[in-house]
């Protein structure tokens, strides 16, 4: 290519810690992310924005393949999109729950006492839906490649739920499938697929999780 032009390459900002210390950060960042649970019960209690775009702003530093950032965080607030999504989700999972999931995935389902009943979706203060884009598409519809979207979206998804524990929120990871509602309700460009629903806020007072066992660290690791 002539007169090819690249970013130029500048000093990696990064901070190495003495072993003790590199424990110890590590160690209390995986007791509280252990402590991380699910929620299916929310508060309306509001939440300050300011949290919520810090929390998109550690996801949107997620890496991705080629760096193009392959993703959309729509937040939704407005109580009648809110509406329209609950709908939209209740009328897909009662789909779900009274015919298209097998009899085993129901029954894996049981103890999460889980139904089509979606309320926490109008009860929470915001909405993270999150879309992938399998392509870009700039203003003038110009298209550009995105390599590796799910797995990048999935990274960027899994640092936003780290976040939002950190900051003392409370995450759901809802996949109301088929997602398509979504797209139409947020009126996204063709370029986007929906790829999770995320309620945001604090949990409600007297919310409840399933008592789960999680596999041991030493049962998910093979050393070779
Ligand atoms: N999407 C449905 C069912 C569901 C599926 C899985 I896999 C879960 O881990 C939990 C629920 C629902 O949200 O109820």
């Amino acid at each position: 290519m002539e007169h090819e032009i690249l970013p130029p390459m500048i000093p990696l900002d990064f901070r190495r810690y003495e072993t003790e210390e590199g424990l110890q950060r590590v160690t209390e960042l995986s007791d509280d992310l252990c402590r991380r649970r699910t929620v299916r019960q929310f508060s309306s209690d509001p939440v300050d924005p300011a949290i919520v775009r810090e929390i998109l702003r550690a996801a949107n530093s997620a890496p991705s393949g080629a760096n193009k950032q392959p993703w959309t965080f729509v937040v939704v607030s407005d109580p009648d999109l809110k509406r329209q999504i609950r709908e939209g989700a209740e009328e897909e999972e009662r789909k779900n729950y009274s015919g298209r999931m097998s009899d085993e995935w129901l029954q894996d389902l049981r103890q999460f006492r889980t139904d089509a009943n979606k309320e926490y979706l109008e009860t929470v203060p915001y909405l993270v839906v999150v879309f992938a884009q399998s392509y870009g598409l700039d203003q003038e519809g110009n298209r550009e490649k995105h390599y590796y979207v799910q797995e990048s979206v999935g990274i960027a998804c899994g640092m936003l739920i780290a976040a939002a524990h950190r900051s003392g929120l409370a995450t759901l990871t809802h996949t109301p499938s088929p997602m398509g509602f979504l797209a139409r309700i947020l009126d996204r460009p063709e370029n986007e697929r929906p790829f999770l629903l995320i309620p945001l806020g604090y949990p409600a007072s007297d919310a409840e999780v399933p008592d789960l066992p999680k596999k041991l660290v030493d049962e998910a690791v093979t050393w070779k």
